[in-house]
């Protein structure tokens, strides 16, 4: 049975003829083109846009929607860039500036595992003055902490903007040799006990953008480089698409393609077979997810973070930031072009737990998470203390329609008994 034969969401009042093509090839697991992306962002059809993504959704991840118990940890916003979105940095000595100390990095693990969380994702600002050891010390003692609790907490930590200013701070960052310094980087943090790479830092993979919002933070072909030195070294990773602020939209369009182009390289690493034109897509008749966890033979991208952009206290502050809609859309075009990615997160801090239930209808399979502590950005009118009860998290999958199972980062099932877990074997 073809898998949009049975909508769940009924076509709205507009009908657009330039959607039937671009339908045929979702149907046959066929690659859309940037032109495809160009027709999904301008019909006046979203409800079929969003319709689409949920199909490709329910053919790739089912009836489940997944969500995890974690903890965010910012452990610095002092940074040494000025990207003009961003509201979180400050300079050192200025007022707010903070960092935490590695047995304040111990005592909010040791809170995580106390509250069953399954992740640590930590990230921060490019301190200038921290030496190299300080990060292989965190994720050592958030490792150490969680094993002496016997929890086997996932240590998911740093961007590949951080990684790249390890690789400057430990002195093994060279221009003509840059996957190197990264390789050697990734290795200690893994020798302390990092799991997994998440996907921020890569806000929109164009140089006019790089230019006049984060200029002097990596560019796009060193994010895709930090990536694939981790997918190599069989760490997963994730990505983001930072939009709604000066980035025009076939310019988000041109990233997601970037980012599926490197899906393909991962995929091709793990054995998956390409088409003529080099594609691997997870879409097509027959073809596996990969499997979940880490893996000796490579890791692949696991998931898309459609990030919103949150004026408010920035540089940008002028702009008003992304509607509904677009945030609908967006999310379901991510779904639709992004073939080979097996997952899509809603993260409800950027999107609120409303808007994360209609992302669910609309293409995501997943909801990040508990979170508690988040000061990158926050929803209007809320402190840094921002958490969502397993139960309500739980509760608004399951209004969506969607059947709720918790995942740890890796998206392995987990058993959970109160406060203590396992994942089952891959
Ligand atoms: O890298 C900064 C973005 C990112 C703003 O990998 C902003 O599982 C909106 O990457 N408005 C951090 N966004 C968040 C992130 C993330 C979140 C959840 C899960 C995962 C994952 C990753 O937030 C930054 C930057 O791109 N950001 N400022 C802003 N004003």
């Amino acid at each position: 049975m073809s898998i949009l034969s049975q909508p769940k969401i009924v076509a709205g009042a507009f009908q657009d003829a330039a959607l039937g093509p671009i339908r045929r090839k979702i149907e046959a697991g066929e690659r859309l083109t940037l032109e495809d992306g160009l027709i999904l962002y301008e019909t006046p059809d979203v409800w079929s846009v969003c319709q689409m993504a949920d199909a490709v959704r329910r053919q790739l991840n089912g009836e489940v929607a997944y969500y995890n118990i974690n903890r965010h940890i910012n452990y610095t916003n002092v940074c040494a860039l000025s990207c003009k979105f961003c509201e979180f940095y400050r300079k050192r000595g200025q007022d707010g500036a903070y960092e935490y100390s590695i047995d304040e990095i111990r005592n909010l693990t040791r809170e995580a595992v106390e509250s069953g969380a399954t992740e640590i994702h930590s990230v921060g600002g490019l301190h200038p003055y921290l030496p190299f050891s300080y990060y292989t010390d965190m994720v050592a003692a958030i490792r150490q902490t969680a094993d002496e609790m016997g929890s086997d907490l996932h240590a998911k930590a740093f961007t590949a903007v951080e990684i790249v200013h390890l690789a400057k701070i430990a002195k093994v960052f060279k221009a003509d040799d840059r996957q190197a310094g990264i390789r050697w980087v990734l290795e200690q943090l893994i020798d302390a006990g990092l799991g997994s790479l998440p996907g921020g830092g890569a806000e929109v993979f164009d140089d006019r953008v790089h230019n006049e919002t984060h200029k002097g933070k990596i560019r796009s072909d060193v994010w895709l480089d930090v990536h694939r030195v981790a997918h190599e070294l069989g760490l997963n990773t994730n990505a983001t698409i930072l939009y709604g602020h000066i980035e025009d939209r076939k310019e988000r369009l041109v990233h997601m393609d970037m980012l599926r182009k490197a899906q393909d390289d991962a995929l091709s690493r793990l054995g998956y077979e390409s088409d003529a034109q080099g594609a691997v897509t997870l879409t097509r008749e027959g073809v596996e997810m990969p499997a979940a966890g880490n893996c000796s033979k490579g890791g692949y991208f696991q998931t898309i973070i459609p990030l919103p952009f949150f004026p408010d206290g920035s540089e940008l502050e002028q702009l008003p930031g992304p509607g509904g809609i677009e945030n609908l859309r967006t999310l379901a075009i991510a779904r639709l072009m992004l073939d080979n990615f097996p997952h899509v997160k809603s993260f409800w801090i950027m999107q609120t737990l409303a808007m994360t239930q209609l992302q669910l209808c609309c293409g995501a399979d997943d909801v990040d998470g508990t979170v508690v502590w988040y000061d990158i950005t926050k929803v209007a009118g809320r402190d840094t203390h921002q958490e969502v009860a397993v139960d309500d998290l739980k509760k608004a999958i399951v209004e969506a329609g969607f059947m709720a199972v918790e995942r740890d980062t890796l998206y392995r099932k987990v058993e959970r008994n109160g406060k203590n877990w396992s994942v089952r074997e891959r």
